[in-house]
């Protein structure tokens, strides 16, 4: 047999071992949301949070931990959107098989989802009534704008109308593009390997091979983009009518609470991706108000605008330049679906 056949044959054989070894050392599933107690992981503080700077659910709890003065160690894990798949790796799989952020840890045991680490922490903190009314129908409207903020599911897109939350990562596409421009292909590959959620990673390696001034070309970029937007208009037309009811200046009234979290961080990603212009119209006084009280939140300060990134900075400006010079780039986002 020829040399060179036979080491090919050689280094893919020792390829496909490594292949087998590492996907088994990286073993993934969903995990059940809330408090698991069987799971332990070392920690050397009561609370700590293994989060990431741009992730909508992690400023999310970071926000919550503030407004209750919960004191945290913080573990920044990567995405690859800033910069790697840390959140497949081994040692982060065995605190979230699920490999998604965050992670709050309490005494040692891990709560998961976000929705789910909101209550949590508003229970077990020294002021339990801090972020959540005492009035049984306003606590109701609470819960309601909770789960209207949360991100449902593995597949937002499925459930577009259920919350609002779930247009965010739709709405996102274009900065994510902008983002992974920078971002290695072999950083991508690695979750093509690993990740639970094949589409997420084929999704990235998409917008880096075809570029983010043209990824708008790709008709399912395009719709998910345009589904996001107009779902988004409904959710923000009824925060409009509620927050005219209330006597404000919060969802439920003068009490600062959970809801104002989840809205919180939606509208600091419309900023952040671009989009607060096209949503935040003279239509909506009442959400306009909203959100430049939301911004004088001291927790605003420290849990959002003190956790920047260089790539997000940097993939707004990139998605600003775009559009100024693609206005094509600009008509597809904002067109209606069926163009
Ligand atoms: N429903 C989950 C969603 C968690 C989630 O999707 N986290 C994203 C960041 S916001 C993540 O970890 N993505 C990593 C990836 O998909 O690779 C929650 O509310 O905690």
């Amino acid at each position: 047999m020829d040399i060179l056949p036979l080491c090919l044959l050689i280094v893919s054989c020792c390829l496909l071992v490594w292949y087998l070894v590492e996907r088994n050392r990286r073993k993934t599933r969903p995990m059940p949301e809330g408090l698991n107690t069987d799971r332990v992981i070392p920690t050397e503080q009561p609370w700590e949070l293994y989060h990431n700077n741009l992730s909508l659910c992690s400023k999310k709890i970071r926000v919550c931990l503030a407004e209750l003065k919960i004191p945290y160690k913080a573990h920044h894990i990567d995405l690859i959107e800033t910069g790697s798949y840390q959140n497949i790796s081994r040692e982060f799989l065995k605190v979230n098989p699920a490999a998604l952020v965050p992670v709050l840890i309490h005494n040692g045991h891990p709560i998961y989802e976000s929705h789910a680490q909101l209550q949590y922490a508003a229970e077990h903190s020294a002021t339990p009534a801090a972020l959540v009314p005492a009035d049984p129908d306003k606590k109701r409207l609470m819960e309601y704008w909770v789960t209207k903020g949360s991100l449902i599911g593995d597949d937002p897109l499925a459930a577009l109308e259920a919350s609002a939350g779930n247009t965010i990562p739709g709405l996102t596409l274009p900065l994510f593009g902008t983002m992974i421009e920078r971002i290695p292909v072999k950083n991508i590959l690695e979750g093509l390997l690993f990740h639970r959620l094949k589409e997420r990673p084929l999704g990235f390696l998409l917008f880096k091979l075809v570029g983010a001034q043209r990824f708008h070309h790709i008709p399912p970029i395009r719709k998910a983009i345009q589904q996001s937007r107009d779902a988004l208009n409904i959710h923000l037309d009824e925060l409009e009518a509620v927050l005219a009811q209330s006597e404000g200046p919060w969802i439920t009234g003068k009490q600062f609470t959970l809801a104002d979290v989840g809205m919180m961080v939606i509208f600091e990603r419309l900023l952040e991706a671009d989009w607060i212009k096209e949503f935040l119209t003279e239509r909506r006084p009442q959400i306009g108000r909203y959100w430049a009280s939301l911004q004088t939140r001291p927790s605003y300060q420290s849990a959002i605008a003190e956790f920047d990134h260089p790539t997000i900075s940097r993939g707004l400006d990139r998605l600003q330049t775009i559009k100024r010079h693609y206005p094509a780039f600009n008509q597809a986002i904002t067109a209606d679906p069926a163009c």
